[in-house]
């Protein structure tokens, strides 16, 4: 037995249990030591039943991921794990499988091969795979109609969102919730169901329904993928591999499912979501800042601002528990933010999101507050007012003199430099950036910005702190708008030139909505308001070289109010429910100013616009990833799909360049350099790792993302 499995028994009831830490992935040693227990126990007479179990915290959550990469090099092979299931479904003594935490995947598969399933309240069941890119490999897609039936595999299989143990039982995936010790449960049940038949799952062919009712289930399910999981490949397999289950004697759909599985774990989109996968976890990992070092405890909050970032930012903390002043200079103000955060909440009760008790019991671990006074206790101060450098150093010099020794003092700030900020304190250690993203309350990515004298400890607190408020927190250097805006500028920048050359609006956005975004860059701006990037242009407007090119078709709309949806109209005009369409009279504005510019117009395919709209991200990205703003290409990635809604299933913009490869990247880069001037100059991490022949992922980690 390896020691990975374990076997013991109690009186007549075998069990087995997994010790794999941990999650119990299906790593090599596990399935074989399963099949081994399996057969110790078909030898043993005194075993007249068997229990599968999970050691630790989970039952199995899974294939290890980490095996893919030698899945998809050499011979494609499955997750060869078909053989171990039919073994214990062939048990002559049935085989009861105990589910905590989360049996997701193969783990989900095992338990389905099995003949009984119970789990504790808790417990969460799941096909996740299409998250990954793939589909169960390993007969998940014939079982679970026989156990579920068809559309509950469809949802389960396409969305692959897992299910309570609650709706398990309904669905007939689990028999029984154990409401005691989960062990002692599942041996009492192994007990009561030794001596009765108990049928194979395989077998079991009652809840497949008839070919017109699935028809229809198949039928909306694919239509409802290609408006919601357009272009994705695995979603579209999971449900030819549930409709093989309805028309195939099970060997043959576990063959065709086979097919499927491997032809996704292949693709390209699998290796994107499997590194998205794995980068998720990798942001959290900071090479200066050791891995156990003390955090300081965050029990009490207070925010500064109660507009569109303060007030979500207040919810994002009391969500998570955590008590919040919320303060604002007027009355008016604070009143206008609670109300703002009453039906925020309100409307989330109204869907179902939280109970009403507990949308109340959240509103109220707000604090609305007209002064500093709950503000010398607190663990942590975040600033969300104005973006005006003078204003946040007054108020930072206030908490300095406020608050407590060691409490945390961040500044939401989207742009303005930590450091700066720091200064205006005696406590530089304790500053930092926390730069959510609207609508804070529930945009996932949260920046957190590293000025020169931020504390590990601060540091460290802050990325575990942004898991408690159910973001995914990504450390980064304090440049000027730090990572994601840095980028987010040429991204723009070339959407917008794209137009004054002759593009028009709708096909611009359609080259990026085409490669895999929501929503296409031009759109975006309407949508966050085209006035935001123009306050920083005209910000910075002294710094921009003499002579280098800039665009100037959005900062023409602005100076008519033309700032986007919020006043009917930017790029685009809006009807009363914010619907978009072209505006014949921008498309007029914008021809009578280029022909006043004088700017050479020309059509321009929907590939040069992706690729000058994509390589603007990856060349800046470049350029932040070798100065030491991110520690990663990955976590730039992260950023991306965080944040501004980059594709996952392209990876992000560095994963995407990496697999275009770097020297065609370069090339591109060098042919706009040539035609656009100085702003496509090839960053010099970009122009080295393609020189030699290596990629993004290959750049090793920075030190620190400080500079
Ligand atoms: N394989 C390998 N490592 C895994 C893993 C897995 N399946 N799941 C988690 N880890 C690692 C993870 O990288 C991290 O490592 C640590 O465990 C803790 O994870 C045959 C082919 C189970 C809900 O997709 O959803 O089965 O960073 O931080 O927040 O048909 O992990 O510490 O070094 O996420 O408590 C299907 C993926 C696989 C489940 C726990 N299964 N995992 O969340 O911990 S494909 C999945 C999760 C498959 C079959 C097919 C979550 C979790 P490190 P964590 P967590």
């Amino acid at each position: 037995m390896s020691d990975l499995v374990q076997l013991t028994k109690q009186n007549n009831i075998a069990i087995i249990t997994i010790n794999n830490p941990p999650v119990n992935a299906l790593s090599p040693g596990v399935p074989e030591g399963i099949s081994e227990a399996i057969d110790q126990i078909a030898n043993d007479p005194s075993v007249k039943a068997a229990v599968l179990i999970g050691g630790g915290r989970t039952f199995i959550a899974g294939a290890d991921i980490k095996e893919f990469g030698k899945m998809t090099t050499g011979k494609p092979r499955g997750a060869g794990l078909l053989p171990l299931l039919l073994k214990i479904e062939d048990s002559a003594k049935p085989v009861i499988v105990a589910i905590h935490g989360t049996a997701f995947g193969g783990g989900l598969e095992v338990a389905m091969s099995g003949h009984y399933r119970v789990a504790v309240a808790g417990a969460q069941v799941g096909q996740p795979e299409v998250k990954l890119g793939i589909i169960p490999g390993a007969a998940g897609t014939q079982r679970l109609p026989r156990l579920a039936g068809v559309a509950k595999a469809v949802e389960m299989c396409t969305t692959g969102n897992p299910v309570k143990a609650n709706d398990a039982l309904k669905s007939g995936i689990i028999d029984k919730i154990i409401d005691s010790d989960l062990l002692a449960g599942a041996i009492a049940f192994a007990n009561e169901v030794a001596a009765k038949p108990a049928s194979k799952t395989r077998e079991r062919n009652d809840k497949l329904g008839n070919a017109a009712e699935n028809a229809a289930v198949f039928a909306a399910a694919r239509e409802t993928l290609a408006k919601k999981q357009r272009g994705l490949k695995a979603p579209q397999a999971a449900i030819d591999a549930i409709e093989a289950a309805t028309k195939m004697p099970f060997e043959e759909g576990c063959q065709f499912e086979q097919k499927l599985f491997i032809d996704c774990l292949f693709s390209d989109q699998s290796k994107s979501l499997i590194h998205v996968f794995f980068s998720e976890r990798e942001v959290s990992k900071i090479p200066d800042v050791p891995k156990d070092i003390k955090l300081i405890p965050v029990n009490s909050a207070a925010v500064i601002g109660a507009g569109t970032m303060g007030g979500g930012i207040a919810m994002v903390l009391a969500n998570a528990g955590i008590p919040v002043s919320l303060k604002e200079t007027d009355q008016a103000a604070l009143d206008r933010g609670l109300a703002t955060i009453k039906s925020n909440y309100d409307n989330s009760a109204k869907r179902g999101r939280f109970t009403p008790a507990d949308a109340e019991a959240r509103f109220k671990r707000i604090k609305p507050t007209l002064s500093y006074d709950d503000f010398a206790d607190v663990d942590l101060v975040i600033e969300a007012v104005f973006e005006g450098m003078a204003l946040k150093k007054e108020i930072f010099k206030d908490l300095d003199r406020i608050c407590k020794p060691g409490a945390i003092l961040a500044s939401n700030t989207s742009t303005l430099s930590i450091d700066e900020i720091a200064s205006a304190t005696t406590r530089p250690e304790s500053v930092i950036g926390t730069h959510f993203f609207s609508p804070a309350n529930v945009m996932r990515l949260l920046e957190i910005v590293r000025g020169k004298a931020t504390s590990k400890e601060v540091i460290a607190t802050c990325m575990n702190l942004s898991k408690t408020l159910g973001k995914i927190g990504v450390l980064v250097g304090n440049c000027r708008g730090f990572v994601g805006n840095r980028m987010f500028g040429p991204y723009r920048r070339e959407a917008q030139f794209l137009v004054e050359e002759g593009a028009s609006i709708p096909a611009v956005d359609k080259a990026l909505t085409d490669f895999g975004f929501a929503m296409g860059p031009l759109a975006t701006g309407d949508l966050a308001g085209l006035d935001v990037g123009w306050r920083i242009r005209k910000e910075y407007r002294h710094l921009e070289k003499p002579g280098v090119r800039q665009p100037f078709a959005e900062d023409k709309l602005c100076e008519l109010g033309r700032f986007g949806q919020k006043t009917g109209g930017g790029w685009y005009k809006y009807d009363e429910n914010r619907k978009a369409s072209p505006d014949p009279e921008v498309d007029a504005l914008v021809k009578k100013w280029v022909a006043e510019a004088g700017t050479p117009q020309r059509q321009i395919s929907a590939e040069e616009i992706a690729d000058r709209c994509l390589y603007a991200l990856v060349n800046e990205g470049a350029r932040i990833l070798e100065e030491g703003f991110a520690l990663r290409a990955s976590d730039i990635d992260i950023i991306y799909l965080n944040g501004y809604g980059f594709p996952a299933h392209r990876g992000g913009p560095m994963w995407y360049a990496d697999t275009v490869g770097l020297k065609k990247v370069l090339a591109r880069v060098e042919e706009f350099h040539k035609a656009h001037g100085e702003l496509w100059e090839p960053a010099p991490l970009l122009k080295r790792l393609a020189d030699q022949g290596k990629s993004f992922a290959d750049f090793g980690k920075q030190e620190s993302a400080a500079r």
